[in-house]
């Protein structure tokens, strides 16, 4: 660290949080992440301690918040919006404990709720009616977007009325977006050739600011209110947080349903922890967990100090976000021949993990996001996905970096690449790639697929470089005098290998279909088909009609289906998996009321505790039913298990019926 003065330390960390603020609030286009906003203000705060002096009123640890932008009408709150202090590990949750239990002077109980990762707002309701609303702002002063929270689904209108309602009201809340609704606009904007929005949490701030309020309604953001504002008159009923939350319910705002009170701090700690672990599983972003003394009486007496209540705190999850530096980007070649970029980073920890690659999905999303080999990039971590790079931090750009081109030929076998109009993704038309069979030889021999034990990465790329494989066909050629020719290959492991193939021969259609990496066609769509049609022939000589009659099978899968079985290349090697003794029949489902879950729809998700998920799916189409990879109206049970993911939020919210294995075995008994 350079000697700089303490002065020029703050005058600089300010500027660093005022424009960060700035580019947050008022342009909607943040460039560092929150943890990195969090640690500046840390930093700041802490030489505030060690050099009081130095504090200044106009100092952003004075004023955690933002000016309002011109766009809108100033929105002043009757009641301040206050601000949170943030606790980042559980000994400064035990901190806040203690000072909490010092002041209070009596025994107290928590509320612990999720941090929705949203945007704060106000809601002001006059005899029942909404009135108005507005953001945030800086707590004091926010923006008034009145018609744009009309559009909001969530939102009442009016106050349920049970009974006498206050002619004053006020609900205070996060606007939000669900992930799935974040993913779909996503979508959109890319195929409008619009760059996509880096998070749940900009895509609802930006929808709340929009100046035509129909543009707020497509963005489908959502809200749960955490707090009441002014309330007149006072409700008597309501003495602590958790009777704030049940009555905000009765009025009919929406409540998050993960609530809970906690008689000591190690009942937070523990809540705090749970979901930092299960984040994933819900359909919204949560970035912590608000922990508020439950009694209002003992909130009131404890008071704040300047805007952060004394009686609350934000228990802050481990960032998922980081920047480092884009040093390349590397392009490699998937089983269907796509070309998929992938980001080269320079190495960077990302909650717990060190992080070098990325994906950058497909050209069109890093030229609309005008990502550059040489910038400095924004990477997100979320959950069990592969890192993304949301893109570039143009404040850290040098000069002209360098803009990434597709190469119009194979990185791996020089053939010409095709980017068929209309789709994302660019592909090599070398069917004999090495690449491409190396992709399709290793999914082929998979455990979702047959399961051949042996080959696995090593053996297959050993096996398709030595040219001994160069369709799946090939597997089912290999003697020992071919294996032999794999170096370090002893006797022992050729016989295993052999066996391993010998009795993968048995496994089935499904297993097959799997195998054959049909695009769209995964464990659950083979399953459907190999039930319906009970052959390889059946299906090969069906036409798209027929195809679309199975159940979940739409006009792309039909199409992706038939056009594989129109190549001759590919009839010619099914011809040759039967004729290697290759099973290629199922049980045909029984079609009318035959089976105990005949007529029944079943999702699997998560993991069960004896069984595989396919393995699950092959008993329940054995007996009858239908396994399909998406939730929906039409969905009779969801199969659950551990660390379940948004299939699970999305059936809660359905009211689709949640078993587990052993509920499943029950039905099947
Ligand atoms: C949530 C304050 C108190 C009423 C002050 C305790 C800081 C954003 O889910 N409770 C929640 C959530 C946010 C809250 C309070 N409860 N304050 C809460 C909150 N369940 N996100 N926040 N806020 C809301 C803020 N926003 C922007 C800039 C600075 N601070």
């Amino acid at each position: 660290m350079s000697a700089r003065t303490p002065e020029a330390h703050a005058a600089e960390l300010r500027a660093q949080l005022d424009d960060a603020n700035y580019r947050y609030y008022v342009l909607d286009d943040p460039q560092i992440s929150d943890a990195e906003y969090d640690d500046l203000l840390r930093e700041l705060i802490d030489l505030e301690a060690r050099y009081p002096e130095l504090q200044t009123a106009d100092s952003p640890t004075q004023r955690v918040g933002a000016a309002p932008s011109e766009k809108f009408a100033p929105y002043e709150h009757e009641r301040p919006m206050l601000s949170l202090a943030n606790a980042f590990n559980d000994e400064e949750l035990r901190a806040f404990d203690e000072r909490v239990r010092k002041l209070a002077g009596e025994p107290v109980t928590y509320v612990a709720e999720l941090k929705i990762d949203g945007l704060a707002t106000s809601l002001r309701y006059a005899n029942g009616a909404f009135e108005r609303g507005g953001t945030r702002g800086d707590g004091r002063v926010g923006e008034e977007v009145t018609p744009n929270l009309r559009t909001i689904n969530s939102i009442p209108l009016r106050l349920r009325a049970n009974g006498a309602v206050p002619h004053l009201f006020e609900a205070r809340g996060e606007v939000y977006l669900r992930k799935s609704d974040f993913e779909a606009l996503n979508a959109k904007r890319e195929r409008e050739g619009l760059p996509a929005f880096a998070n749940p949490r900009n895509a609802a701030s930006g929808g709340v600011r929009q100046l035509d309020p129909r543009l707020t309604k497509e963005r489908k953001l959502s809200f749960f209110a955490y707090s009441l504002g002014i309330v007149e008159p006072p409700a008597d009923r309501v003495q602590t947080q958790w009777q704030a939350l049940q009555y905000l319910k009765a009025l009919g705002f929406p409540v998050n349903p993960n609530i809970v009170q906690c008689a000591s701090i190690d009942d937070v700690v523990a809540y705090c922890e749970t979901w930092e672990e299960r984040r994933d599983e819900l359909d919204y972003e949560i970035d912590g967990v608000v922990i508020k003394v439950d009694s209002l009486a003992v909130q009131e007496r404890l008071g704040a100090a300047g805007r952060d209540p004394r009686w609350a705190i934000a228990y802050k999850f481990k960032a998922r976000e980081a920047r480092t530096k884009l040093l390349d980007i590397a392009i490699t070649v998937g089983r269907t021949g796509t070309l998929n970029p992938n980001a080269v980073l320079a190495p960077v920890k990302i909650g717990g993990v060190t992080v070098q690659n990325a994906t950058l999905h497909n050209a069109e999303y890093i030229s609309s996001n005008d990502i550059r080999i040489g910038d400095t990039v924004l990477v997100v971590r979320a959950g069990d996905v592969i890192p993304r790079v949301v893109g570039p931090v143009l404040s850290e750009r040098k000069g002209n970096p360098r803009k990434f081109v597709m190469p119009d030929r194979c990185p791996v076998c020089g053939a010409d690449v095709d980017h068929p109009e209309g789709e994302a993704m660019s592909r090599c038309t070398n069917a004999a790639c090495p690449a491409q069979v190396f992709e399709r030889v290793r999914h082929f021999c998979s455990r979702g697929a047959m399961d051949i034990e042996g080959i696995g990465d090593v053996m297959a790329q050993q096996l398709t470089e030595l040219g001994l494989v160069n369709t799946i066909a090939d597997i089912y050629d290999l003697d020992e005098a071919k294996l032999a020719t794999v170096p370090r290959t002893g006797e022992k492991t050729i016989a295993n290998l052999l066996r391993n193939i010998e009795a993968s021969k048995k496994r089935g259609l499904t297993r097959v279909l799997t195998g054959l990496g049909i695009r769209f066609v995964g464990t659950q769509t083979a399953q459907i088909l190999a039930g319906d049609f009970g052959s390889m022939e059946a299906i090969e000589a069906a036409d798209l009609p027929q195809l679309q009659e199975s159940e979940g099978i739409g006009p792309e899968v039909a199409a992706s289906v038939h056009l594989f079985f129109r190549q001759h290349a590919n009839v010619e090697m099914v011809e040759r998996l039967r004729a290697a003794g290759v099973d290629l029949t199922a049980p045909k489902r029984a079609k009318d009321a035959a089976g105990k879950l005949a007529g029944k729809t079943f999702v699997l998700t998560g993991t069960l505790p004896d069984m595989t998920r396919d393995e699950a799916a092959e008993l329940i189409t054995a007996a009858g039913g239908k396994v399909t990879g998406s939730v929906s109206k039409k969905t009779d049970y969801v199969v659950a298990g551990d660390e379940a993911g948004s299939k699970l939020a999305k059936a809660e919210a359905l009211g689709i019926p949640v078993i587990d294995e052993e509920g499943l075995r029950g039905l099947l008994a």
